[in-house]
């Protein structure tokens, strides 16, 4: 079932590997036939092309809208050669076939992202090229289907060993069906954007200044099998988008083969971690924080992390066994010479300083996984639900500067400075927290947190009896409202100084007057943080 490359079609929007591609297939003696750009690039490379045109006998047209949309090109695409009837076909019509195409779409996502007028981003829905890739990847037993710039080693690799086989020829199809489903998808939801904000202007509405939904590109590259999923018995893959530069793009240094549930925990480590400015690190168990901590000031960075690994580390080290660890400073060789000791999973971090590596790798097992260096989160998020997926715009305190301007003092002393900041942190920390969330802070780190209760007041209970004797003193953040006073009360018994909490609830009073009673300061920030 191993097909020989003898001639390819090549035309590509990215031109991102194209040279090497058609450097490598013309030293195999691949005949390639290209498209304008594509051609003119491969030409300049100093690799022979035929114009798409030269086999059509029809020039490229209407500014471009046909170029391969022609029987010549299709049918030397479509024809099933395990079939005499479409060989001596194409003998007949004097067809040559193509036994690879190598093709990638007009930029849509992008220039809608960029801004373009509305008949600048139509121009950008290809045509031809989701039809060229549909073709191949429906003849994958005869065609090799390459939509992506990263797969084209791949291809150099099979041609040289004398062609693709069949299950290489199903894969790259079945990822080329991926990649023109997302692409219609993208496509799709604009036009159903622009016609929702239209009809809100025709009633008199003002136009959103920012787009919602944005046309989502839910496209991802197949990157690794995963041995299995949360479980054993499931099975897992991790795929990666083209334009993230998150954790599915980090690269791996050392240690084991990262799991379905080391991904999960490493993003929502990340998570938390970034959403400080100071160096910061949080440590994660099944997807909730054991520990979070920010270094104090007047530390370089190397000692700051250090500092901020072993305070998290302190706020429940029973937990923090076997944990995932999240750092948004490099890891220091201070950082690893604590860690090294505490048996972890993961570590994930913008980079490791080398005696840190030297440290770290003598643990066979441990993974460190070190970010992109534009490593960013999704401005969006996406959840499957059954028969459909929900998207939200992504919660984040990066860049929000001093969040306390904007509290509201609703019982007790105005905080001090330094509880002011205890509180910011503790608020900042809670959002990272699944809810029902209550994390008690003190000096820059969690003491106690009480996460994923389905009533506030066993959170309260829980994040007290973590916190043990380091309650008393400390100050706490709730992610909603409290609707009673019970939890509260919970709190201020545990002898927990300071509160803050988004308040809006109808017994808003009942709990004021409470931390009132109970001589607790108590802020509302008029913003919920659920995390689910
Ligand atoms: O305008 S199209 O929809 N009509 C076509 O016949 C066609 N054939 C290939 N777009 C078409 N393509 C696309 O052109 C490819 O998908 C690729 O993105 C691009 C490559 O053109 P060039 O080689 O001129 O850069």
């Amino acid at each position: 079932d191993r097909v020989q490359i003898r001639r390819a079609l090549i035309s590509v929007s990215d031109k991102s590997g194209l040279t090497e591609l058609a450097q490598a297939l013309g030293e195999a003696g691949v005949e390639i036939v290209s498209t304008g750009s594509t051609g003119k690039t491969i030409r300049e490379a100093g690799v022979n092309v035929t114009d798409v045109s030269e086999i059509t006998g029809f020039p490229e047209s209407l500014g471009g809208r046909v170029k391969t949309l022609h029987p010549a090109v299709h049918a030397g695409i479509l024809a099933d050669l395990r079939l005499d009837s479409h060989e001596s076909q194409l003998d007949e019509l004097g067809i040559a076939p193509f036994e690879l195409v190598v093709v990638n779409l007009y930029p849509f996502v992008e220039t809608v992202r960029s801004g373009a007028q509305p008949e600048d981003v139509i121009e950008q829905i290809d045509i031809g090229g989701p039809a060229l890739v549909r073709a191949s990847a429906k003849n994958h037993a005869n065609v090799t289907i390459v939509v992506s710039p990263e797969r084209y080693a791949e291809v150099i690799e099979a041609v040289k060993a004398g062609g693709t086989n069949f299950e290489q020829r199903r894969d790259f199809a079945a990822q080329a069906f991926a990649h023109t489903a997302a692409y219609d998808m993208a496509v799709a939801g604009w036009f159903a954007e622009r016609s929702r904000s239209e009809q809100k202007v025709s009633e008199g509405e003002a136009e959103s200044t920012s787009s919602w939904p944005q046309a989502l590109a839910l496209e991802g590259n197949l990157e690794a099998t995963l041995r299995y999923g949360e479980n054993s018995h499931q099975r897992a893959a991790l795929y990666r988008t083209g334009n993230g530069r998150g954790i599915a793009q980090a690269t791996q240094l050392h240690g084991k083969d990262m799991s379905y549930n080391n991904y999960v925990d490493a993003d929502a480590a990340l998570r938390a971690a970034y959403d400080f400015e100071a160096p910061a690190v949080a440590i994660i168990k099944h997807a909730n924080p054991c520990g979070i901590a920010v270094a104090p000031e007047g530390l370089d960075d190397a000692a700051a992390i250090a500092e901020a690994h072993r305070r998290a580390h302190a706020c429940d080290s029973l937990s923090a066994f076997g944990g995932v660890i999240a750092a948004n400073r490099p890891v220091s060789r201070e950082m690893a010479e604590t860690v090294k000791d505490i048996f972890t999973e993961v570590i994930v971090a913008p980079g490791f300083e080398p005696e840190a590596v030297e440290i770290l790798t003598a643990k066979k097992n441990l993974r460190l996984l070190e970010l992109p260096s534009d490593y960013v989160r999704e401005d969006t998020e996406v959840r499957q639900i059954s028969g459909g997926f929900l998207t939200q715009s992504t919660d984040s305190f990066a860049g929000r500067g001093n969040l306390s301007t904007d509290w509201q003092l609703v019982a007790g002393d105005a905080a001090d400075e330094a509880t002011l900041r205890d509180l910011e942190f503790a608020w900042i920390a809670c959002r990272s927290v699944k809810s029902n969330a209550i994390l008690l802070a003190h000096d820059g780190a969690s003491v106690g947190v009480g996460m994923g209760q389905v009533n506030r007041v066993d959170s309260c209970h829980l994040a007290v009896n973590r916190a043990g004797e380091r309650a008393a003193g400390s100050v706490a953040a709730s992610d909603a409202f409290f609707p009673f006073a019970d939890g509260p009360k919970v709190l201020f018994d545990a002898g927990v100084r300071a509160i803050v909490q988004p308040g809006g609830s109808i017994r808003d009073e009942e709990v004021i007057e409470a931390a009132k009673a109970a001589g607790v300061t108590m802020y509302f920030t008029g913003e919920r943080h659920f995390f689910h």
